[in-house]
């Protein structure tokens, strides 16, 4: 009925240069605004809608919403969408983005796709032969909250990935602990010597974007501190 009744909306989180003097892209997040209960979460509706086989028509309608949003921003500015591991077990996935650039019109190149790695691990190698399909249309591609959930440093080299997104938990401590900022240097050193571009996420602090500057190789900061979705 939600679906049906538009109550699913999307918000958008910038990504910006360390500087912060450029926004490259900004990442859509599903709200749904439910008319009794207010606000509710996506972790307890995407579940939700995952176990009802509903989550294809939720990103479906984000996907579509978040294109023709893009459409209407400045040419350089991407928008960045979080797919469910259910949609990247079908191929039916790949209709529905070249649905919404159709829709859109936006250059493929301008939308980018998100995988977290817990749902992966049912068939990497399907997995694999999809995100390959979705590049091939000129799709980006990127690996979210990473260094979380139960995957190896594998998926690095296994899987079609334009991007690293490491997940916020790597950055908590980064500017109180020494071997905190020295395990962000070394992840992002690690990814950026396989030629992935990287981005940190869940930065809150003044304190923590230092210690990123000082890596000199994130192309793209995330979080509270530059602004909330
Ligand atoms: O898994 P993914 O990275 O797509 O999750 C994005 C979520 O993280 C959003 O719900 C967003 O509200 C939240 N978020 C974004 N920036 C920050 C931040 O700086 N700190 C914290 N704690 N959460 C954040
Ligand atoms: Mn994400």
């Amino acid at each position: 009925a939600a679906l049906g009744a538009g109550e699913i909306s999307v918000v958008y989180q910038p990504m910006h240069s360390p500087d912060g003097g450029t926004v490259g892209c900004f990442e859509a997040l599903a709200r749904w605004e439910h008319p009794e209960r207010g606000f509710v979460p996506p972790p307890e509706f995407i579940k939700i809608a995952e176990e009802n086989g509903l989550v294809g028509e939720v990103t479906r309608q984000v996907l579509d919403k978040a294109c023709r949003d893009c459409a209407t921003w400045p040419g350089d500015v991407s928008v960045s969408v979080n797919l469910s591991a259910i949609d990247l077990g079908s191929r039916t996935i790949l209709d529905v983005i070249r649905g919404a650039l159709e829709n859109s019109g936006l250059d493929p190149w301008r939308l980018q796709v998100e995988i977290t790695e817990t749902m992966l691990v049912d068939d990497r190698e399907s997995t694999a032969r999809i995100l390959r399909r979705i590049r091939a249309m000129g799709v980006q591609t990127a690996l979210d909250d990473f260094g979380t959930g139960y995957s190896s440093l594998s998926y690095l080299d296994s899987l079609p990935l334009n991007k690293v997104k490491v997940d916020r938990s790597f950055v908590r401590k980064v500017a109180v602990e020494r071997r905190a900022r020295d395990l962000l240097h070394r992840l992002v050193g690690l990814c950026r010597t396989i030629g992935l571009e990287v981005v940190v996420e869940g930065v809150e602090t003044e304190a923590q974007l230092d210690v990123i500057r000082e890596t000199g190789e994130v192309a793209w900061v995330q979080g509270y501190h530059f602004s909330k979705p």
